[in-house]
C-alpha cells in the first residue's frame, strides 16, 4: 500500500466508526443503529477532495474490521490512504452519537487507548508530505494522549521544514482532555500554523473573552498569516495584516446535525487560500469566508459529519446565486 499518489493537502488525526440511532428514540432504547465514518481531519480531507484538491489522510487504525471500514470509506471518497498506519494491539475508535430536536447532538467516545492514540513521533515520515503544500490538522488528535501531541508537533515541525503552509482548527474536545492541558498545548502549536480556524468559544476558552477584533489581532501575533474566527449564527470574519473582513452566514431553513459544520468551513477556506497560493488579500479573504460559510451550513443538512458537503460545481452554484438549496 505504498505507493505515492501525489497530494496538495496532507491531514493527520483519527478517524472512528460512527454509531447512531436509527429511530429517535435515544440511544438508550434505540436497538437500531446506522453505521458511517467520522472524525474532524477526515471531515477535512473528504471536503477538500469534494472541492478538487488531492489529499493524503494520515492516522493509526486496528487490524480490525472497523479499521478496513475507515480505509474503504475513504478511499472510496477519493483520499489517499496509502500511508495509513496499523497498530498491532489497539482498536479503531469507535463514537456514538444522538441527535435531538433541540441543541448539538450529545457524543459519546470509546477511544481511550485507541489505535490512533498510539501514534508517536518515530512514525512521522518525510514521505508523508513531499510534494505537498499544505498540511491541516486539528486538537482533537493531540488531546488523545501526550506521544499523540507529539507526532501532531513534529509533523507541523516538519511540514514548515519541507515548505509546507499549515492550517490549524482547535477543535476543543473539552470529553478528552482537562482544560489546562488543552489550552497549554493548544497555545503551543498556534505559532506553528499559517491558517488559524477556531470558534468564537475557543478564542474565549483560549485567551480570554476579548473584543472580536482583539482575538484577531492577538492571534495574528502569535504568528498565522491568516485567523478565520467562526461566529456561528453571525458568519465569520477574517483577520490579515491589520485588516479585516467579516461575512453574513449562509442561512439554512432546518439544521438537522452540526457536528462535523466546522470541518466543511475548514475545508471550504483552505480550498481557497490553496488557489491563492498560499497567501490572501483582502478579496480572496472574502471569498475564502464566503465558501467556508456555505459549506458549513451545507453540512448541517444531513445526519452525519460529511455527507452534506458539497462538490465544487454545487458550492460555485450557490455561490453565485444560480442554485438554490434543496435539501
Ligand atoms: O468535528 C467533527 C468531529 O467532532 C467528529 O467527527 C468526531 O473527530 C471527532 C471528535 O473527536 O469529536
Amino acid at each position: 500500500m505504498q505507493q505515492n499518489h501525489r497530494a496538495d493537502v496532507v491531514t493527520i488525526g483519527e478517524s472512528m466508526v460512527l454509531f447512531q440511532p436509527m429511530g429517535e428514540k435515544g440511544i438508550k432504547y434505540e436497538s437500531l443503529f446506522t453505521k458511517s465514518l467520522a472524525g474532524a481531519e477526515s471531515n477535512v480531507a473528504i471536503g477538500l477532495t469534494r472541492l478538487g484538491k488531492k489529499v493524503r489522510w494520515i492516522s493509526k487504525v486496528g487490524k480490525d474490521p472497523f479499521g478496513d471500514f475507515i480505509l474503504s470509506t475513504l478511499a472510496g471518497e477519493g483520499v489517499d490512504v496509502s500511508h495509513a498506519l496499523h497498530d498491532e494491539g489497539a482498536p479503531t475508535a469507535v463514537y456514538f452519537k444522538e441527535t435531538k430536536a433541540f441543541g448539538d447532538p450529545t457524543v459519546y467516545y470509546y477511544r481511550k487507548n485507541s489505535a490512533a492514540s498510539k501514534i508517536e513521533p518515530s512514525d512521522v515520515r518525510p514521505e508523508w508530505l513531499e510534494g505537498a503544500k499544505h498540511l491541516h490538522v486539528t486538537g482533537i488528535t493531540p488531546a488523545l494522549s501526550e506521544n499523540a501531541a507529539a507526532a501532531i508537533q513534529k509533523t507541523m515541525e516538519l511540514s514548515r521544514e519541507m515548505g509546507l503552509t499549515i492550517s490549524l482548527d482547535p477543535n476543543l474536545r473539552r470529553k478528552l482532555w482537562s482544560e489546562e492541558q488543552a489550552r497549554k498545548v493548544l497555545l503551543s502549536l498556534i505559532p506553528l500554523c499559517d491558517v488559524f480556524l477556531p470558534g468564537v468559544e475557543e478564542a474565549e476558552f483560549l485567551i480570554g473573552k476579548q473584543s472580536i477584533e482583539d482575538y484577531g489581532k492577538q492571534f495574528l501575533e502569535m504568528g498565522p498569516k491568516v485567523v478565520a474566527l467562526k461566529l456561528g449564527a453571525e458568519g465569520s470574519i477574517g483577520f490579515i495584516d491589520g485588516n479585516s473582513m467579516k461575512v453574513a452566514p449562509y442561512s439554512v431553513q432546518h439544521v438537522i446535525d452540526t457536528v462535523g459544520a466546522g470541518d466543511a468551513f475548514a475545508a471550504g477556506f483552505v480550498s481557497v487560500f490553496l488557489d491563492n497560493q498560499s497567501s490572501m488579500t483582502t478579496s480572496s479573504l472574502e471569498k475564502a469566508l464566503t465558501r467556508a460559510n456555505i459549506m458549513g451550513a451545507l453540512a448541517t443538512q444531513f445526519k452525519g459529519d460529511w455527507e452534506g458537503i458539497p462538490a465544487l460545481e454545487e458550492l460555485e452554484a450557490i455561490a453565485s446565486g444560480k442554485m438554490e438549496v434543496k435539501r
